[in-house]
């Protein structure tokens, strides 16, 4: 009982905003879309004499039946009652059917008179019920006919608490929203170098000393130089809050998945333990952001400490999946260690990353002795992966693929389009993020099933799930903004039928949905009304095509950089410019309420708007709003890369011709911008060289630039030429290459960030 207690303040607000206003054409806008759904005429009105029936065949169905009461109590104020019988009319019927394909699915027959919930299970009732919860409005339910079962067996979410720690009531309430949106699976990222939140009774000093750090990064990683807060910063749950958490998390049927990071992100426990390094260095808990080289030793006693802290760990949670980490664990303290080197030759392993899978396997060998399994990070694969071992797919798709092949389960999770904690709008106000750029219609986009995968192998995606890192998410108010509505999108691409999803029907439904969670206490973010720019060149000339998601409302402009108002001028289709110009935008709902304020400076030089081709594709994740956005007459972004004008490289060069028109220019100089920032593995270029031509065949260098270096975000290179009649201009920057040992992203390729090539 104690858990629907603490949901009682979200209900009345629920309850509240839904009186004041009903919302005739919302009634049927649920999220996740149900598999089939045929609304009908009439309402089913709630009395205070409805009754909650359950037949006796339903017994089983009983504690949800009673969660039901409870969540009508808290949206109507009536206290309804669970009888065997059903009354004259106005009953709510709760019934089990074998029939029914699938614990989760339901069948939801709903009219002026009764409503009937089929199910074969509590799990699926369950499902109806939060769908009622949606359709519910002003006393009432509109009568619809649904037939609903989720298209994955896995949908999840994922929480760091290493980071920045949430306490029980936190996480209770996220995991309420991953029910309310019908997501099964809760992964709880426990431990990191910066933090590790759960009391292991056979090691306290985990807690003690682990849960604790003495300061934390001000600002983002790429400011330079770092500097700290100096405030002591921590928490961690104690088993007894562990268990009240899933036991909470089983009244919601959500699975909690929990992750014991290893062999990396392991600096916290080596500050409590640092025997079970390779260094035996006295190391603090982390106060930096990224990669600690600090790692596990692979010694016999770092295996036994391992195993009690993974028994402790499977003794609190019941899920038949652990989580093992295994992503990002750098490889120089193993390379300069005696022991992992002796040990490499004893098993006969070829490398470091053999030596990681062995690490690995060990520690599958065991979870799976005490019957569980295990899910790591798709780093597992890397030097062979565990026999039994389920892979998540984070560093793209690719990983997920070559292991679904080789008939692994995969739970998909690509940094391209399910991590949250990266940027969703790139307008210059949002709060502060890790980088990157993932708006709501590309995670609304994303399907889980590459392309790739045939036959069997499909069936190997159990689902996908989408991630919440907190480097830069401080507080539940940030973690609100950060998930909401991307959260709900998600559960949409899980639950509902691949060829029902449609995203202008979606950012409609979204609206009331919006109003919903916000009637719930939940701080969503709301770019429904932003604008979209797409700025591209066009046969010399510049195109400004102007946007947004909302299904009603009207763009207003200027182009002299004066405030735009309802009586500015009607924007009708794309602007097409030849000058420098500064627009300025904003979308006005029917209500007058103006959305937020969009304005963009266009400055001509002598290759704005020229048409430009090249030889490496950006990365799909970073193809800011096409090629020609490095000609468009637009600076990208001084603090992020992740907007529409950066393009993206990741290990390719820059390497592009563009053709300066019939007149050939008389150049004077190229202007480049570069992004730095290493903590997300973007290194500026090795080298430019500038070439030209009269034909676009036979390329002359003109200018060569080695050792570009700078400090900040943004780096700028300025190469003078001679003036000359140009043509035909050819510009290659040379990627970094591989990252070498020590610095963030050792071992993978570098990023290449691009943005605006001024030619004067
Ligand atoms: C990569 S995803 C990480 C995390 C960071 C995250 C930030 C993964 C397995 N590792 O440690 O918090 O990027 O986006």
């Amino acid at each position: 009982m104690r858990f629907f207690l603490c949901f009682l303040p979200l209900f009345i607000c629920f309850s509240a905003c839904q009186k004041t206003s009903p919302q005739q054409q919302a009634a049927y806008d649920i999220i996740p879309l149900p598999a089939s759904m045929t609304p009908q005429p009439g309402h089913f009105v709630l009395e205070p004499g409805t009754r909650i029936v359950l037949e006796k065949e339903a017994e089983s169905l009983r504690e949800v039946a009673l969660y039901f009461a409870s969540v009508i109590h808290e949206i109507s104020g009536f206290e309804l009652k669970v009888k065997d019988k059903a009354a004259k009319k106005n009953n709510i019927i709760f019934q089990l059917d074998e029939k029914i394909a699938g614990d989760e699915a339901y069948h939801l027959s709903l009219s002026a008179s009764q409503i009937i919930i089929q199910s074969r299970s509590a799990r699926g009732a369950f499902y109806a019920i939060q769908t009622l919860r949606q359709l519910y409005a002003d006393q009432q339910f509109p009568a619809v006919e649904i037939e609903d079962a989720p298209r994955f067996p896995y949908r999840g979410m994922h929480l760091d608490v290493a980071r920045h720690f949430f306490d029980v009531a936190a996480v209770k309430r996220y995991i309420d929203q991953l029910a309310f949106h019908k997501l099964n699976h809760f992964h709880w990222h426990l431990t990191d170098d910066q933090g590790w939140r759960i009391e292991i009774k056979k090691y306290p000093k985990l807690t003690e000393i682990g849960a604790f750090r003495k300061g934390t990064l001000i600002g983002h990683y790429n400011d330079q130089p770092h500097q700290f807060d100096g405030k002591r910063y921590g928490g961690f749950y104690t088993q007894e809050e562990i268990k009240e958490v899933v036991a909470y998390a089983a009244s919601r049927f959500v699975t909690i998945v929990p992750e014991i990071e290893m062999p990396g992100h392991a600096q916290a426990p080596l500050a409590a333990y640092p025997e079970l390094g390779c260094t035996g260095e006295q190391l603090e808990v982390w106060q930096l952001w990224g990669v600690s080289e600090n790692v596990y030793c692979p010694k016999e006693e770092t295996f036994a400490f391992l195993e009690d802290v993974l028994t402790e760990v499977m003794a609190l949670f019941p899920g038949k999946y652990i989580h093992i980490g295994g992503d990002e664990s750098p490889k120089t303290q193993w390379e300069q260690n005696a022991f992992c080197q002796e040990l490499i030759r004893r098993e006969g392993l070829k490398d470091e990353h053999e030596l990681q899978s062995y690490f690995i396997r060990r520690i599958e060998r065991f979870v799976n002795s005490q019957g569980r399994r295990i899910i790591g990070w798709d780093e597992i694969l890397e030097g062979g992966l565990a026999p039994n071992a389920t892979v998540m797919s984070w560093r793209g798709i690719s990983g997920g693929i070559e292991a679904a092949q080789s008939g692994h389960d995969v739970i998909m999770t690509p940094t391209s389009h399910c991590y949250l904690d990266y940027y969703q709008s790139d307008h210059p106000d949002e709060p502060l993020a890790i980088g990157g750029f993932i708006p709501l219609e590309k995670v609304y986009g994303y399907e889980p099933i590459p392309a790739e995968l045939e036959g069997a192998a499909r069936a190997h995606v159990l689902g996908a799930q989408a991630n919440l890192w907190t480097e830069y998410i401080p507080t539940v108010e940030k973690l609100d903004y950060m998930i909401f509505p991307r959260l709900c999108a998600l559960a949409e691409l899980v639950w509902s039928p691949a060829d029902k999803r449609d995203f202008d029907h979606f950012a409609q439904r979204l609206s009331p949905h919006l109003d919903r969670l916000k009637g719930m206490g939940i701080h969503c973010a709301n770019h429904l009304y932003d604008l979209n720019a797409a700025i591209q060149p066009q046969a010399g000339k510049v195109e400004v095509k102007l946007n947004i998601h909302a299904k009603e409302g009207s763009i207003h402009y200027t182009r002299d950089g004066s405030e735009p108002t309802p009586q500015s001028p009607l924007y009708e289709g794309p602007l097409q410019l030849d000058s420098s110009a500064y627009i300025r935008a904003q979308a006005f709902r029917a209500d007058g309420k103006p959305g937020r304020a969009w304005e963009q400076k266009i400055v001509f030089h002598k290759a704005t708007g020229k048409h430009i081709q090249l030889t490496h594709q950006p990365h799909d994740k970073y193809k800011g709003g096409g090629n020609g956005s490095v000609l468009n007459g637009v600076l990208g972004s001084d603090e992020r890369y992740g907007d529409a004008e950066w393009l993206g490289f990741d290990g390719n060069d820059f390497e592009a011709m563009i053709d300066m028109g019939q007149d050939a220019a008389l150049i004077k100089a190229v202007h480049f911008r570069f992004f730095k920032g290493e903590g997300q593995w973007i290194y500026l270029p090795a080298e430019i060289h500038i070439l030209t031509s009269s034909d676009g065949k036979e390329f002359k260098e003109i200018a060569v630039q080695e050792e570009i270096s700078g400090e900040n975000k943004v780096v700028e290179v300025t190469m003078p030429l001679h003036e000359l009649a140009v043509r035909y201009l050819k510009i290659i920057a040379k990627n970094h290459g591989t990252i070498a040992p020590g610095r963030q992203g050792a071992g993978n390729k570098a990023w290449l960030f691009v943005d605006e090539l001024r030619v004067y």
